[in-house]
């Protein structure tokens, strides 16, 4: 995946005219775009394709299955355009190792603590687990909190080869600078972007904020 803003848009847009224009106005700033269910379910699957000719798209659909049913979803996303997928660890090692496998080369990434509060209750627990696992399955890299920025340098300890990709700037309270400093590789931002009057603009005040560590 590009590495030039570190900046990824979470395009939770469920209008399609609304996301279309929101992803022409910040396709040059951005290393990837990140769909969501919310997008998938109101403009249909084939808004994979159709945002793969503007951006790298990354599936966040936090598959979570046993191996052959996480196979065939990821066998899907990638016919369709996608560039790398979302992941969840707690299915197992077997699960993991099917999805990279079925991901042929594309990025699989692995979430490991989640940004909202909630997150604290199961997932900070497993987190370092579940990072050991995602190296050891030989995935892309790790979705770590940008809500606990410490936290993003102690997961990342775990597994330092593997990209850190971090949700929960913004809206969420985390900050962009905090996470990149405590080693995430790229933040992940949604609301703050698309729920703009002026998404480019908020776009660019991150990537200046991130250039400025
Ligand atoms: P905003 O809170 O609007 O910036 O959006 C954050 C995006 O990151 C959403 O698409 C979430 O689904 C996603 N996300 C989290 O917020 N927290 C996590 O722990 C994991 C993810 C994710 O996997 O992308």
């Amino acid at each position: 995946m590009r590495m030039d803003s570190h900046l990824i848009l979470a395009l939770d847009e469920t209008d399609l005219t609304k996301a279309l224009h929101v992803l022409d106005e910040v396709a040059d700033l951005i290393d990837a775009v990140k769909i969501n269910w919310p997008l998938i379910m109101s403009a249909g699957p084939e808004i994979i394709t159709t945002l793969s000719k503007k951006a790298e798209v990354i599936c966040d659909f936090k598959i979570a299955d046993i191996p052959n049913t996480d196979r065939l979803i990821i066998e899907q996303a990638i016919k369709r355009g996608a560039s790398a997928v979302i992941v969840h660890a707690f299915t197992g090692t077997d699960s993991l190792q099917a999805c990279v496998e079925a991901a042929q080369g594309k990025d699989v990434f692995v979430v490991t603590e989640m940004s909202h509060p909630g997150g604290q209750e199961f997932t900070a627990h497993y987190a370092e687990k579940f990072a050991a696992m995602a190296a050891e399955c030989k995935a892309s890299g790790l979705i770590a909190p940008a809500t606990r920025p410490e936290r993003i340098q102690q997961i990342k300890s775990v597994a330092p080869n593997l990209l850190i990709l971090s949700p929960g700037v913004g809206t969420q309270g985390g900050s962009a600078s905090a996470a990149i400093a405590n080693g995430a590789d790229y933040v992940i931002v949604g609301r703050s972007i698309y729920g703009s009057s002026n998404p480019r603009e908020v776009a660019e005040g991150l990537i200046k904020e991130i250039k400025a560590i």
